[in-house]
């Protein structure tokens, strides 16, 4: 399998630490955030929206969109629960993660971290780390009593939400005032072949 990436994105990150703990052989092929190629024409044929993660799984046959592909690497494995319900709680929270945690924390890391918070985009850094709060919260609460997010085992559910959600500080987000999450997020990173984003 081939995966298009940006080594320091949170989404490809998923990915990676998906298929490190799935197991499957990969090679990574890094994309420019700032060269233009993820908008080239021969990678919008890979990729429509001219985005990473996408995902190669032969010549011919790709995924793109983060939760679809971590869908597919979890069947059949730990990673994803079998039976409907659980299936679809895990669907939820992908959801939850590109509605909620995408806008909100990884927006925000994204404005801190690679663009330094510029004048012009104070606003919406001020506005998506205020957003974020909200966001931790369900996760907090959602916490209470449990392990994981989905039938008390690790899933694709905990891998999604792990990726941006644990880079919080990068975008000054202070996780202190939410125990359940800094747990959580301990316990994910204590799992078997857990890999770091920077590793
Ligand atoms: N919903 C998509 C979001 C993918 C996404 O926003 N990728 C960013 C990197 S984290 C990207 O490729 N940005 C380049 C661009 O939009 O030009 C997913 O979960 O895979």
């Amino acid at each position: 399998m081939k995966l298009y990436e940006f080594p320091t994105s949170g989404n490809c990150y998923k990915v990676r630490l998906a298929l490190a703990q799935s197991g499957h052989a990969f090679e990574r092929r890094e994309m420019g955030r700032n060269d233009g190629s993820v908008k080239s024409p021969d990678f919008l044929r890979v990729s429509p929206s001219g985005r990473v993660p996408a995902l190669e799984i032969k010549p011919g046959q790709v995924l793109v969109e983060s939760s679809a592909i971590l869908f597919y690497l979890g069947k059949g494995t730990a990673l994803l629960p079998e039976d409907a319900f659980h299936q679809a709680e895990v669907v939820r929270w992908m959801s939850f993660e590109q509605d909620s945690v995408l806008p909100t924390i990884a927006i925000a890391r994204f404005i801190k971290k690679m663009l330094g918070v510029p004048k012009d985009r104070e606003g919406e850094y001020a506005a998506a780390r205020a957003a974020a709060s909200g966001s931790l919260k369900i996760m907090e609460e959602h916490l209470e009593g449990r392990s994981f997010f989905v039938g008390e085992r690790y899933s694709i559910a905990d891998v999604s939400l792990y990726a941006y959600t644990h880079l919080a500080p990068e975008a000054a987000i202070d996780l202190s005032p939410y125990p359940n999450v800094l747990a959580w997020l301990a316990r994910v990173k204590a799992q078997p072949k857990h890999i770091e984003i920077y590793g």
